[in-house]
């Protein structure tokens, strides 16, 4: 296994919209268990293929507490989701030391493959909720500071440029 590279906005190569897994083979599994490690090592509760520069429609997902309930969502769609909306507070392994709220449907029924290519059905709430629609945009191409004003994502450019300048000395 190995840890990966996590882009940082603003990265254009964040903004690349993913294409559907074709197969779920090796390849992917191993991809899948490399996303983890990189998760983990993170402390982030998601971590979706764009993150890493792999430009293909999947996710890894653990919100438990206890950090044993890893969840695989390949080719994920939203079946459904509540009229209720909720504002939540978000952060991105993207955009390190900034945290936000989004306005996002509070519930959201979703279907995906897991790691062996079964298809999953389940509903989600709370963090789960707010953590699948956040992977599912990334795989879009879009980062949440796009949900944001203008006026914050420029602050968010020049404090992340800044971090990446200091990151380098
Ligand atoms: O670790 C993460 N926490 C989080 C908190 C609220 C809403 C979404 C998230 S996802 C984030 C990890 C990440 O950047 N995934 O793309
Ligand atoms: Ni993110």
């Amino acid at each position: 296994m190995s840890k990966l590279n996590i882009l940082r906005y603003p990265d254009p190569r964040l903004h690349t919209v993913a294409r559907p897994v074709a197969q779920v083979d090796d390849r992917i599994r191993r991809l899948i268990d490399d996303m983890f490690e990189t998760m983990y090592a993170a402390e982030g509760v998601g971590l979706a293929a764009s993150q890493v520069d792999v430009h293909e429609r999947l996710i890894v997902i653990d919100t438990s507490d206890l950090r044993n309930e890893p969840r695989v969502l390949i080719n994920p769609e939203v079946m459904a989701a509540s009229e209720e909306q909720v504002l939540g507070e978000e952060g991105c392994l993207s955009v390190p030391t900034v945290y936000d709220k989004v306005l996002r449907p509070s519930r959201v029924r979703v279907r995906a493959l897991d790691r062996e290519g079964l298809l999953v059905e389940f509903d989600a709430e709370g963090l789960l909720a707010k953590c699948v629609q956040h992977e599912m945009d990334h795989l879009m191409g879009t980062v949440f500071v796009q949900y944001l004003s203008q006026l914050k994502r420029t602050r968010i450019k020049t404090k992340m440029l800044k971090q990446a300048r200091d990151d380098e000395r």
